[in-house]
């Protein structure tokens, strides 16, 4: 019976009862570790005695731990602890290697998913959004975090977006801030203007009612960030993932070519095009304008008319990314009109066609469809001509044109004087000839755009500009920010910005005549406010600028930013570009604010599918937290994956994590009570003690590198062997001596980072009085973390010839594999082939020659 306890003393798949239930051991009850006691406890007194305060003029190196700031969605889910409980972690484990960490965390407030939820349940967005945030910050406190929440910025508040205006005008005073007329995507069922993330899906349709957008032309406010295009690419330096450094690089999208301009037949106007393959120009045969190219009304001929009319309808419910597509086939509309070769004479048809792109260089290419792919398909859907003027520098003919195109460069053929020149040179001479002959110029071309921050929505920053009629458009002056965005504002989408039938907000005087004046009734792009926040963090409520100045200088860059991958794009750019304009305002003397980057994997449901409520696959934290406890659920979300990976939510892992801390509470806390006084300790072999010494190294050296490098999970695989081991260790006496001290007390700080609450209560029970989260990080020794090694001699038929370090413990063939690949011992044998060779273990190795 005793034997039948003993073994159902960890009851497998009854985890509440294992949390919270007593093990009967020799007729006595001895409790469980009991997180629903231990964990509140010590939040509440971490709390109370402020161990987390931050002080940033703290004498110690300082160290920013930054992570993305969440939208406020209501709840919290086991994806949002999967992020954050690292973060947490590694606050802990920098803050025991003697760094005064600042962790903060904020809450990036407006925007479409608030303003969305709160007109679905029939609620103002700011009520729905510090609801919310009330809620997140509740539920983040079981977690143990140790983030400085009084640090956190909530983006919608006023002491907040009064500096996103503020940089508005900074921007606008530089010429950084322009509006101008360009397409949207628009909903036709919401009536509204959408936000880029709001369209979803390959078929291009609004998240919300699920109707396919549109494109429609509106006034909208830019910052130029193309300005900062050619620096934004210097990322040497960054230590950032890989695919994230490609992902910007090709975003930005630098290509250096030539515009070249196109008479058009029967009048004065002309296409320019953009090419970076000049060398081809010989074999362009037509022309393709994007289908929202503002020439295209003017060359389009009556009788092509409404094809062209219907075809620019059906493009404009393409997204870029179909239209870039090689995938698919290129379509287009012929115009009627032609335009003719500058350098062959030929007359080229002018076409529409939506594989060109307005944004990109001039919205207008020249077919040349021997050598492109996609003017290769166009033409043969269409009958065009296909000549070829490069060859294969090795062919010394002309590649068949029905083979398809030859993309790469070669040798010119059929390209009147520059035949026979490489594409290279060809391309240097002919741009020369495109700048004498004044048909164009050399220039540079980047794919990023400037980027567009207006939004016709309520819930955002209002742009602080004015119209009047007698002064045009006049920016607000400094002392009259913020511009509050009104609370008591109809907030329903109608396809204006609703601010516009805001009568108080709208009608304003003008600043500079004083004569009525119209608000800006458009709102920033969130993106706005979360370009900078890292910054205000430092002291959210400073108000003599943005930001405090000295604080900046002192605590930025940022040392180590984590977050998803999938701000790797625009979240990234738009800080970057925004921190090098800070630099230029003389704000901040850096340029890249983020030098350290890490993207964390996303947890999906355990359906392998993105959780969501509509899928219900939705983990909540806080039942697993009610059942297992904090530490546990910190624990397997570090340990059942690498970081970086994420994956499917396994809930079958919970349990082992939760036996595993049920183990260190047993072998630490309870065999100590139970067996301190044996006086066991003696009897302790010197070989099992040297051993214990060892494990404790190593354990500890491993999770240091493990920790260093956000490897939790080995890490904390190690700290499960480590208990195996101890649990064995404690079972043949070694509690009580010097060693086992060593170990318990290793451990527990090691353990610390990733299980805050345990580890706090077992380091009072070892008899610390001080908080195990104060204590520095434990050190190794590397002559115990080495592997340990013997001396072996070796024997050339039967005397000994040399001596060699080898590690303890290998068996006789490795042992004679290890020996044999020695240095000095190849020489020994100088070439030749043992016949035999013996080996005894950990002292020699006889090779019979
Ligand atoms: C003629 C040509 C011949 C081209 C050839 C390529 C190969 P990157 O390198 O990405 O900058 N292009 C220019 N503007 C465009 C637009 N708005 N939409 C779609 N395509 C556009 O690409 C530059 C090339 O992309 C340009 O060079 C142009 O096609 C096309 F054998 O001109 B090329
Ligand atoms: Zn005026």
């Amino acid at each position: 019976l005793f034997l039948l306890f003993f073994m159902w003393g960890v009851p497998r798949g009854a985890a509440p009862s294992l949390a919270a239930g007593p093990r009967r051991v020799f007729g006595e009850v001895t409790p469980l570790y009991d997180h629903r006691e231990i964990e509140p406890k010590w939040r509440a007194e971490w709390e109370r005695s402020g161990l987390y305060r931050f002080d940033p003029d703290d004498p110690r190196p300082k160290f920013y731990l930054l992570t993305m700031l969440p939208y406020p969605s209501g709840d919290l889910h086991i994806g949002h602890w999967y992020a954050y409980t690292p973060v947490d972690a590694y606050a802990r484990f920098l803050r025991m290697n003697g760094y005064n960490a600042f962790v903060p965390f904020g809450f990036d407030a407006f925007g479409l998913p608030a303003e969305n939820a709160a007109i679905q349940r029939g609620v103002h967005p700011r009520e729905w959004t510090m609801r919310c945030i009330a809620r997140m910050r509740e539920q983040m406190r079981p977690m143990g975090a140790s983030f400085a929440f009084d640090h956190g910025v909530v983006t919608c508040e006023p002491e907040y977006y009064k500096w996103d205006q503020w940089f508005f005008l900074k921007f606008y005073e530089r010429g950084l801030a322009y509006r101008k007329r360009a397409p949207v995507d628009w909903c036709p069922g919401c009536h509204t203007t959408l936000a880029r993330e709001q369209v979803v899906g390959e078929d291009r349709r609004c998240e919300r009612c699920d109707t396919p957008v549109v494109r429609r032309e509106l006034e909208q406010w830019f910052f130029r960030l193309t300005a900062y295009a050619d620096e934004l690419l210097e990322m040497e330096g960054l230590d950032w993932p890989e695919r994230v450094l490609t992902m910007q690089r090709n975003w930005i999208g630098r290509s250096e070519g030539v515009r070249l301009r196109f008479p058009v037949e029967g009048g004065d106007e002309e296409i320019e095009v953009f090419t970076t393959r000049l060398d081809t120009v010989y074999g362009a045969s037509f022309l393709v304008l994007a289908p929202e190219h503002p020439l295209v009304d003017r060359l389009t001929r009556p009788e092509a008319r409404d094809a062209v009319a219907d075809y620019r309808y059906t493009a404009s419910r393409r997204s870029e990314v179909q239209r870039l597509s090689t995938e698919r086939v290129q379509d287009g509309v012929f115009t009627g009109s032609f335009a003719r070769n500058p350098f062959s004479g030929r007359r080229m048809p002018i076409w529409v066609g939506d594989y060109v792109l307005l944004g990109y260089g001039t919205g207008a290419i020249m077919g040349v469809p021997g050598h492109d792919g996609r003017d290769y398909a166009f033409a043969r859907r269409y009958g065009l001509p296909i000549p070829v003027v490069v060859r294969p520098r090795d062919a010394a003919e002309a590649p068949d044109a029905d083979a398809g195109p030859f993309s790469d460069d070669g040798v010119l053929i059929d390209s009147g004087p520059y035949s026979g020149l490489p594409s290279e040179e060809a391309r240097r001479r002919m741009a020369d000839e495109v700048e004498r002959r004044g048909l164009g110029q050399r220039t540079v071309e980047y794919r990023v755009r400037d980027w567009l921050i207006s939004r016709q929505r309520y819930w955002g920053c209002p742009i602080p500009i004015v119209y009047c009629d007698g002064c045009g458009t006049v920016p607000v002056p400094e002392e009259e920010l913020p511009v509050l965005l009104p609370e008591d504002a109809e907030f329903l989408p109608t396809g204006e910005s609703p601010l516009l039938r805001n009568e108080a907000f709208l009608r304003t005087s003008c600043p500079r005549c004083g004569g009525p004046a119209r608000r800006e009734t458009d709102t920033m792009d969130t993106f706005v406010d979360s370009s900078w926040y890292w910054y205000r963090y430092l002291d959210p409520h400073y108000d003599e600028g943005p930001f405090d100045p000295e604080l900046a200088r002192r605590w930025t860059p940022v040392d180590q930013y984590t977050g998803g991958v999938e701000h790797a794009v625009m979240h990234l750019l738009y800080s970057r570009f925004f921190t090098r304009v800070l630099r230029d305002l003389g704000l901040v003397d850096h340029s890249e604010p983020f030098p350290r980057l890490f993207n964390q994997g996303i947890i999906l449901g355990a359906d392998g599918r993105r959780m969501s409520k509509s899928r219900g696959n939705v983990v909540n934290p806080d039942d697993l937290v009610e059942r297992y406890g904090a530490d546990a659920v910190r624990g397997y979300l570090m340990f059942c994956r690498p970081w970086d990976e994420g994956g499917p939510w396994q809930p079958g892992g919970m349990e082992g994590v939760a036996n595993f801390l049920q183990r260190v509470w047993r072998v630490l806390v309870e065999g100590s009570e139970e067996r301190r006084s044996e006086g066991a300790a003696r009897a302790a072999a010197a070989a099992d003690r040297r051993e214990l010494r060892r494990a404790t190294h190593r354990l500890v050296r491993k999770v240091s590198e493990d920790m260093r490098a956000f490897r939790f999970n080995t890490a904390i695989a190690a700290m499960m062997e480590f208990v195996r081991q101890l649990g064995r260790m404690g079972e043949a006496g070694l509690r009580g001596t010097p060693e086992w001290s060593e170990a318990a007390d290793a451990f527990c700080r090691v353990l610390a980072p990733v299980c805050p609450h345990i580890a706090e209560e077992i380091w009072h029970r070892l008899g610390h009085g001080e908080s195990v989260h104060l204590q520095p990080w434990p050190e190794w020794d590397p002559e115990l973390t080495a592997d340990e090694a013997v001396v072996v001699a070796v024997q050339v038929n039967g005397r000994v010839r040399e001596r060699v370090r080898v590690p303890a413990g290998l068996d006789e063939a490795e042992l004679v594999r290890v020996v044999a690949a020695d240095e000095r011992v190849r020489r020994l044998l100088s070439g030749r082939t043992p016949r035999r060779a013996v080996g005894v273990r950990d002292r020699l190795v006889n090779f019979v020659v």
